[in-house]
């Protein structure tokens, strides 16, 4: 059986990165953890791109304006949505989900999830640097695995 699949090296990659400002105390960490995952890996930090944009809701469309320059290996996006007291939250987290999928099958460039998805504030730091890990890093490392495990594939 052949089996594909990719290398965690990031040298000669580009990366875009798509972060939100909403929740900034928790966005910022996961840009920090993806950003230290691309250069411990190999990437050149001078080589990543970040575009910021206001929310989670905004991610899909700047992903894919990032993706379609084709300048980009794959795009990593970064964001936090934490629910409150209205079905405020199923909006935006479900838009940002389906919209980066879709991005993703619609240009064929990876695409990362790094959107935390919180009940709670706790719950988000955690996920941001704190005892769950930092899914901005986790998002990266997942990017540079998809950009390797599709150069692998045949032609
Ligand atoms: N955007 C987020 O990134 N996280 C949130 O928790 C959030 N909440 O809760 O409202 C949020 N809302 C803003 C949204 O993403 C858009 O920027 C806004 O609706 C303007 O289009």
């Amino acid at each position: 059986m052949t089996i594909i699949s990719g290398t965690m090296d990031a040298s000669g990659r580009r990366f875009g990165v798509v972060t939100a400002r909403f929740n900034d105390f928790i966005t910022s960490r996961l840009v920090e953890g993806a950003v230290d995952a691309l250069v411990r890996h190999g990437a050149k930090a001078d080589q990543l791109v970040q575009v910021l944009v206001p929310g989670a809701w905004e991610i899909p469309l700047a992903a894919k304006k990032l993706a379609e320059t084709g300048k980009y290996d794959a795009v990593i996006c970064l964001g936090c949505v934490i629910r409150g007291q209205t079905p405020h939250f199923e909006y935006v987290a479900g838009e940002a989900a389906k919209g980066t999928a879709q991005v993703s099958l619609s240009t064929g460039v990876p695409i990362s999830f790094g959107i935390v998805t919180a009940d709670t504030l706790e719950q988000a730091i955690d996920r941001a640097g704190g005892k769950a890990g930092n899914k901005g890093a986790d998002a990266a490392l997942a990017a540079i695995e998809m950009v390797n495990a599709l150069a692998g594939l045949p032609r």
